[in-house]
Order: C-alpha cells, then structure tokens, then sequence
C-alpha cells in the first residue's frame, strides 16, 4: 500500500468516530429552517452538505484544508527551480490534510507516472466524436469511458463490496484518473487545435510540468498550470460540479460516472463556462474597438448594453462569496509579477473591468457581489501563453477541480455517508404554507 493510502487509512480510522457520534447522538440538532425563497431558488445557503476538503468564507474566499491560497503556495513542496508547489503534493494535503514531506510528495509523483497512460479506447473514443464537438463533451466522454476500468465497480459487481473498504477502491479509481486527466486534456487540446499533433509524456516531469509539456507551450506555463489546477480545485460542495459529482456517487456510482457529471455541470455558462465566456465577451469588444483599449466611458456602456440585453456579466457575481475572489487576486498577482503580462492589452483591458464593473453591477442593484470571480481573470492568463481557443478553458478548469471532487467522494465512501435524497414539495404546498391558499 502506498504512504499516501496508509495515511488516509489511518485518518479515516480517527475521523469516523466523529461522524458517528454526531449521527448516533446528534441527529435532530437543527442547521435552520429552509424556507420558500431556498426552495425556488437553487437551495441557495441551506446547510445540508458536509466536507473538510475546503471552506468558502462569504469574505475571505477559500481555504484548502484551513489554508488560504497564499498559505497553501506556502507550505506545500515546491518543483525544483519553480515557486509554485507539485500538485501532487496538493493532492496529499487535500486527501489527508497534512502537509507531505518532499519524500512523501514525491511518491505520490512517481505514482501518478505509473497510472497516467491514456488507454486506447479512450483515444479512439475522443477521435469518434464530431472534431467540432466542444472540448468539454470531448472531456465528459473520454472519462465516462473509462468507466470500464473502474476497480470500484468491479469490487461491488464482484459482490465483495464492503462499506468499511469501498473507499479504498474509490481511492484507486480517483488516483487513477487524477494521473490521466492532464495528458487527455492536452490530447483533446492539441487533436483539436493543434493540426492532431500529439506530444508523448516526458517521464521526468511532474503533473503540472508534464501538462505544460504535453500542450507543446513553454515555461513559465507550467507554473501557470500548477496555480491554475490547485486554485480551481475546490470551492466546498454545493457549488454545481462539486455537487453534481457527490449527488451521483452518492447512488454508488464509481468515480467516472460521478466526476463526468460533475465535468457536465462544470460546462454551464453560469459555472465553470464563464471562463469562455469572458473571453468571448472581452474579444468581441476588443475587436468593435478595432484593438484599441477602451475609455472609461466606452467601458461602461458596453456592460450597460449586456445587461439590458439581459445577459450577465461574466466573471462577476457569486452565490456565496460576497468581496473580490482570492483567486482572482492571485491570477490577477501572477500578471503583474510576469514580465510582459502586466503590460498586455488584453490584461489591461481585464483590470479596467475590475475597476468599472463593480460599480455598474452595484448601480444595476440585482446581484448581491458585484465583485470578480475566478474566472474573470483566468483566460486571459491562457490567451497570453497562446492558449487562445477560449472553449478550451473550462477542460483546464475540469482538470484542476477533479482534485476537489475526487478527493471528496473519496472521504464520501469512508464515512458513509447516504443517497442524497432532499424532499420536493408541490406549488400548491409552498402557496398554503404562504398562506395565500
Ligand atoms: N451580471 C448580471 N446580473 C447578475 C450577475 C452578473 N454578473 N450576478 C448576479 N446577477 C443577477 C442574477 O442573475 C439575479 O438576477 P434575477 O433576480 O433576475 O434572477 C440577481 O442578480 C441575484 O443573483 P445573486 O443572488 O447575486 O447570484 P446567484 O447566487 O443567483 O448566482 C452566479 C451566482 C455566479 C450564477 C451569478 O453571479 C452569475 O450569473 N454570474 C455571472 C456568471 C459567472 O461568472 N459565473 C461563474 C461563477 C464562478 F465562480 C464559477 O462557478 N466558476
């Protein structure tokens, strides 16, 4: 068994004695009432989901384990040569929530290089569908085929299934997939924009590394990818994807059939596609203003104009966080740490939004955070590095919130924790509990 499993075994045998005191001697403890407002609109800030993977503070933004991002780029195991810590290492600390040794860390890299081969099928599966097909259909097929090499459906279908050992079998299936997914999404990025020109692995390198590689882009992008997949990989459990991939391996479903759902919800322009989405709304500025950086005046108007046309702003606006993401500000410090980007006109215009759009956002007077997201700032760290086919950048985000996810349903299995199953209630019941019935 490897370090990194052992001491996952050991920190479920510590934890789950808590989780059964609580269910045993705690169960009819209230979290608070839900009310009509929750039910119509999306469950919004009912207490009803449990992780310790990560906790989003409405103020402060993320933290992975108790960290924030910039204690997390802190602690962690750092690439030799580079700043930015292995992702592999982020995986450890959000599976363990311990810090891995460099030793430890490296395991964990040596691991992931013997489970990342992408199997055939997969290749031809990808080759199969429409070349025009988005990347993120691409994405949700190549891991929903892998189902078949799933050991934890193999385990329950073999009828060896065991409550207290199912995690381990996820555990297998989500390392498993955690080492492919960065060589399928360069495949699909280089199949599909690239003239089908295909990089092989380099062995040497790590995760982040090995992806910069794969995509054929240079350094510093592999630091990009090492921020880029550790900041996007979690954001508590009741946003879209996190849930969607928890709601399904809450039926048993394996890891792939869980984690495809979760891709699925992640291609949502409300979601994850809002990267692409400012991209596509930059662009097409940019391009009316024949390349030229806006005027303030010129600005505002344009975000006038997409709101009266009954779009939302991208990148802006979340349903918990309620001040400027972190990981915004930390995209947003990478530009202007990075000789070139600070001064590129496409970050320039970003940041001008950042000075416009809160304000134009808080005078429309509907969303409750007028202030940027994670994803108003991420395309355009892309489109610099060449990347600039913005329907890709949401498989980037896929790849990064896998970390999340997985990690999740893994401690999901090794607590037991049940079917989701919420109550639904009729029209006709909310209009009599209102009392206008
Ligand atoms: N532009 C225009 N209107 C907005 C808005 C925005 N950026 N953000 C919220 N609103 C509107 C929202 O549509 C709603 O209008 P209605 O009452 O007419 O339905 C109203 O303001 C109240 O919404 P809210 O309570 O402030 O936000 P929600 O919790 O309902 O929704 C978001 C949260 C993220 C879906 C919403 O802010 C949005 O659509 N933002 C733009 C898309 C985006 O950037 N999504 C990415 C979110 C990101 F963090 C991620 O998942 N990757």
């Amino acid at each position: 068994m490897s370090t990194l499993k052992q001491v996952l075994a050991q920190k479920i045998a510590e934890h789950r004695p808590r989780t059964t005191k609580l269910v045993k001697e705690f169960s009819d403890v209230s979290l608070g009432e839900v009310n009509i407002g929750q039910a119509i609109g999306g469950a919004r800030g009912i207490k009803c989901l449990v992780t310790d993977i990560s906790y989003l503070d409405p103020m402060e933004g993320i933290r992975f384990r108790g960290k924030t991002i910039p204690e997390t780029f802190e602690a962690l195991p750092k690439v030799p040569g580079s700043e930015y810590p292995y992702v592999e290492a982020f995986w450890w600390m959000l599976l363990t929530g311990d810090v891995p040794t460099m030793e430890q860390t490296l395991e964990v890299v040596e691991d992931w290089k013997q489970r990342a081969q992408i199997p055939q099928y997969v290749i031809d599966v990808l080759r199969a569908l429409p070349r025009d097909s988005h990347p993120m259909a691409m994405f949700s097929s190549a891991i929903l085929a892998m189902q078949r090499d799933s050991v934890f459906a193999k385990t329950y279908s073999s009828g060896k299934f065991n409550k207290m050992t199912c995690w381990e079998d996820m555990y297998e299936d989500a390392s498993n997939m955690m080492a492919k997914l960065g060589p399928i999404g360069a495949y699909i990025y280089r199949m599909k924009y690239m003239g089908d020109t295909h990089i092989a692995a380099d062995p040497d390198l790590d995760m982040g590394g090995n992806f910069a590689h794969m995509m054929g882009i240079p350094a510093p992008y592999d630091n990009v990818a090492r921020m880029y997949f550790i900041i996007h990989s979690d954001h508590e459990s009741g946003n879209v994807s996190a849930h969607a991939t928890h709601l399904v391996a809450s039926a048993l479903s394996d890891a792939y059939y869980a984690y495809s759902a979760g891709i699925n919800g992640l291609a949502g322009p409300l979601h994850g596609l809002a990267n692409e989405e400012v991209l596509r709304w930059t662009q097409n500025f940019m391009s009316h203003l024949g390349g030229e950086v806006p005027t303030e005046e010129g600005l505002k108007k344009a975000l006038w104009d997409t709101l009266n046309s009954g779009q939302v702003i991208p990148g802006y606006g979340h349903a918990v966080l309620r001040k400027t993401d972190p990981r915004y500000t930390t995209q947003r410090e990478f530009c202007l740490k990075t000789e070139g980007l600070k001064d590129y006109p496409l970050f320039k215009l970003v940041s001008m939004i950042f000075e416009v759009a809160p304000g134009v956002l808080t005078e429309h007077g509907k969303a409750k955070n007028p202030w940027p997201n994670v994803d108003a700032q991420s395309g355009v760290i892309q489109w610099y590095y060449g990347v600039t086919q913005y329907e890709f950048y949401t498989v980037l985000f896929g790849i990064g919130r896998a970390l999340g996810c997985l990690a999740n349903i893994t401690w999901d299995r090794a607590l037991g924790y049940g079917i989701e199953r919420p109550k639904s209630v009729t029209t006709e019941m909310l209009e009599k509990a209102a009392g206008i019935k």
